[in-house]
């Protein structure tokens, strides 16, 4: 009985801490896909920050998404994440901690969360290298298919 309540709790507490995963979403005050991707992250479990801002350019320089931009920029545990990424990609960045800066789907693709309907294992995301070094321009690295 005892064990059982303990258990109980331990998965309370477990659920408690995935579901309070801290989002913070940089974006223009008048984009409406980049609100969209605010509420679908609330509905996937995030506790979301918006942080409204007239200089989106700057954001992506100082978050290091410039190559790869969209609409807005997120920050998730210490990652960046640009536009439209699906939370399937984020829940494999937060899992595994590579040692990148970040993932970004670029542009705003109609297959992507916050644009239009998924289709699943078209969107490609790619990975934001750690230290951009802005003279020597790299092909991205694909991070996943979702
Ligand atoms: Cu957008």
């Amino acid at each position: 009985m005892r064990i059982s309540l303990i258990t109980a709790c331990l998965l309370l507490a477990a659920h408690t801490a995935m579901a309070a995963v801290p989002a913070t979403v940089y974006k223009s005050p008048t984009c409406g896909c980049c609100q969209e991707y605010v509420s679908y992250l609330e509905k996937q479990g995030y506790t979301v920050t918006a942080i409204n801002s007239d200089d989106m350019d700057g954001v992506k320089k100082r978050f290091g998404s410039t190559s790869l931009a969209s609409c807005h920029t997120t920050l998730i545990g210490g990652y960046t994440i640009e536009g439209h990424v699906p939370v399937a990609a984020i829940s494999k960045l937060l899992k595994d901690k590579p040692k990148i800066r970040g993932i970004a789907v670029p542009g705003m693709p109609a297959n992507s969360p916050g644009m239009g309907p998924e289709v699943k294992g078209t969107l490609k995301v790619y990975e934001l290298a750690s230290n951009i070094d802005p003279t020597k321009p790299t092909a991205p690295k694909l991070f996943s298919v979702e």
